[in-house]
């Protein structure tokens, strides 16, 4: 419930975007980490209202340069493809003075169209609703191919760059400013004993072996939209990370959570394994979508995407709580630590059954008929 109070100050800031006098109800939103997220109802449609964290978005400009460009090339290529673009691509609501943000005592705040009549889920119900998950993120991928990266700011410096955080983990464990290195040495042992291949993605898109594309870089099922009705994908929401990166990030990212048989914060360890019929559902969707933009190399590191996706969040949840819980909400004391020993055990079942899932990959791109000859790994 929001009180008047908040209200009040809301008011400020949604009168640049929209007529105050015309508001229906104002109900805040509380799925991400990050931002503040409030659903403002029109009497003709609905809108969300976002105030951007801007300890996380140093640079909100940036983020918005980025959400624009890509928005709106998405949405001529739904033209194109014959795709209703108010449904499969979000649109940003600019203020009464034409900015995309409007800044009020120090914060930033936009506004986009609300997607009405569709849900994107916290846990998946069935393998058909993986599927079409898959098909979201390869489709993202489809879309944006041809993009010219270098147009795109890099937002958040170093995201996905999992050596990157590695080093960032270790200078907050030496640091062990306050004082929880004794409650979790088993978890940084599993994260140094790991660390060798981190660096994989990262040096394979420098020496240029993999695409430098777009990527969405948070691809978790709660930011995809499924329709309500025909239950099919409709878009990815949640743009603020949209940056240059790699195609098997977002590939691993939405596995992560999706095919997990738990939810992220899960604190039953034992809840936590790899839902294989997801998996494969999963890879079915997204590689239907990719199969003719796809690099041999990048087919090769997609398991790697999906355990360095993995380890990374697990690693950044424990840098967090190393760090005296600056970065994720948290809702209870040891949240971030709970989250992260629920990313590791998500990582120990990954590496258990590396084999099996690269067996189900290969399966999936032979049904696709991608040429044999790549089947070398
Ligand atoms: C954060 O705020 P939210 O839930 O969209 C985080 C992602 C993590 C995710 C873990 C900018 O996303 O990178 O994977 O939490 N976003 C940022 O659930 O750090
Ligand atoms: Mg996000």
């Amino acid at each position: 419930m929001i009180d008047s109070a908040q209200l009040f100050e809301l008011n400020k800031v949604l009168k640049e975007f929209l007529n105050p006098e015309r508001v229906v109800d104002v109900e805040e939103l509380k799925g991400g980490h990050i931002n503040r997220t409030y659903l403002i109802t029109m009497p003709e449609a609905k809108y969300i209202l976002q105030k951007i964290n801007h300890h996380v978005f140093t640079s909100p400009y940036g983020m918005m340069h980025n959400i624009s460009e890509i928005t709106e090339y998405i949405r001529y290529k739904l033209i194109f493809e014959g795709l209703d673009p108010d449904r499969h691509i979000l649109y940003t609501v600019k203020t009464i003075y034409g900015q995309l943000l409007c800044i009020r005592d120090d914060s930033y705040w936009r506004c986009m169209k609300y997607i009405d009549n569709a849900t994107a889920y916290n846990t998946i119900e069935s393998k058909e609703l993986m599927y079409e998950i898959g098909s979201a993120v390869g489709n993202f991928q489809f879309l944006l191919e041809g993009f010219h990266t270098r147009i795109l700011d890099d937002t958040i410096k170093h995201f996905h760059d999992t050596p990157y955080r590695y080093n960032t983990f270790n200078d907050v464990v030496n640091l062990d400013k306050v004082h929880r290195v004794k409650n979790c040495q088993e978890e940084i042992n599993f994260i140094r004993e790991n660390s060798e291949n981190f660096g994989v993605v990262v040096r394979a898109i420098d020496d240029k072996i993999i695409p430098r594309r777009v990527t969405h870089n948070d691809t978790k099922s709660s930011n995809i939209l499924i329709d309500n009705d025909t239950h099919k994908a409709l878009c990815l929401i949640d743009l603020d990370t949209v940056m240059r990166g790699s195609l098997v990030y977002d590939y691993g990212d939405a596995l992560r959570i999706g095919c997990s048989t738990a939810e992220e914060d899960e604190k039953d360890l034992t809840k936590v394994s790899i839902n294989f019929e997801y998996f494969e559902a999963f890879n079915r969707g997204f590689l239907k979508e990719v199969i003719n933009i796809i690099t041999p190399e990048e087919v090769k590191l997609l398991y790697d995407g999906f355990f360095l996706m993995t380890i990374e969040c697990g690693l950044r949840f424990l840098t967090d709580y190393l760090d005296g819980d600056r970065y994720f909400r948290i809702y209870y004391r040891e949240h971030n630590l709970v989250r992260a020993r629920n990313q590791i055990a998500m990582t120990k079942e990954i590496m258990k059954n590396k084999e099996k899932l690269t067996q189900i990959i290969k399966d999936c791109l032979r049904d696709l008929e991608y040429s044999d000859r790549y089947f070398e790994w």
